[in-house]
């Protein structure tokens, strides 16, 4: 307890002539949550007595105490006090290793489920037919594709793909991939364009978030060994669970 106590002691944030009282222990605390020096949990004590400890004012203590709140470390129970908030967790995908949805969440420890809106083979779009080379006469396998981890909506994707890898988009039930890996028709490589977008109402009622919440859009086209492009899939990620992790390496020339 005593040990609680001291890191919020004037002596271990303070500075003369290093800004306001509030900012420096509003940057104190911050960096001890990051730290763990303040565990996910913890009581933070009372206002009255915290400003006491810090041998600030109490409105010094309430600014840097909101700020805390708004950047999300911090939370206010009714009734029970300030508490460190634990860290969201995130479902992180590496960018550099071609998942397939079940399989990623799979490896997470995640069920995944779909609804399928729309199945079938359609006349393609000119983006499809661009995406996939595909001529005009061509047919495209289209699957429309709500998708879960544990019941909560993760993902809106859209995916078309050559109708000789997918004659029946109906055989799609659960894992797009699986299918096609069945018939030795799995890509091995993709590239895959990211943006952020605002969602419309209607994708917005979909995946349970207001309407104009920013998502990730990727656009992904797979290809075969052979080089040939199968599979042009527009997804939307929620932003707020989904985290894209890039590796990055010094090219050694
Ligand atoms: C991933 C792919 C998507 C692919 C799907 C197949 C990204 C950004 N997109 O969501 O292109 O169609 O997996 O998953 O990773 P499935 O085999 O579970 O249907």
């Amino acid at each position: 307890m005593e040990k609680d106590l001291t890191l919020y002691r004037p002596e271990a944030w303070f500075r003369a002539a290093r800004g306001p009282r509030y900012q420096q222990l509003y940057r104190h605390l911050s960096a001890a949550i990051a730290a763990g020096e303040l565990q996910p949990e913890t009581r933070l004590p009372a206002e009255r007595e915290l400003a006491l400890i810090a041998e600030v004012s109490r409105v010094t203590v309430r600014k840097a105490v909101s700020r805390l709140v708004e950047d999300g470390v911090l939370e206010q129970r009714r009734g029970a006090g300030t508490f460190v908030r634990p860290p969201k967790s995130k479902i992180e995908q590496s960018l550099s290793v071609l998942l397939s949805f079940t399989d990623h969440m799979r490896q997470r420890g995640k069920t995944s489920s779909s609804r399928i809106m729309r199945r079938g083979l359609f006349l393609p779009s000119p983006d499809e037919m661009m995406a996939l080379g595909l001529s005009p006469g061509d047919r495209v396998a289209r699957v429309e594709r709500l998708r879960f981890a544990d019941d909560t909506p993760l993902a809106l994707e859209w995916s078309s793909l050559h109708t000789d890898v997918l004659p029946d988009p109906e055989a799609v039930e659960t894992s797009l991939y699986d299918v096609l890996r069945a018939s030795g028709r799995a890509p091995t490589r993709a590239v895959q364009r990211i943006t952020a977008v605002n969602l419309t109402a209607a994708d917005a009622k979909l995946l349970l978030l207001p309407e104009g919440a920013a998502v990730l859009r990727i656009d992904r086209t797979a290809y075969l060994p052979s080089g040939r492009p199968i599979e042009f899939t527009r997804g939307l990620y929620r932003g707020d669970i989904y985290d894209f992790i890039a590796e990055l390496r010094v090219d050694a020339t």
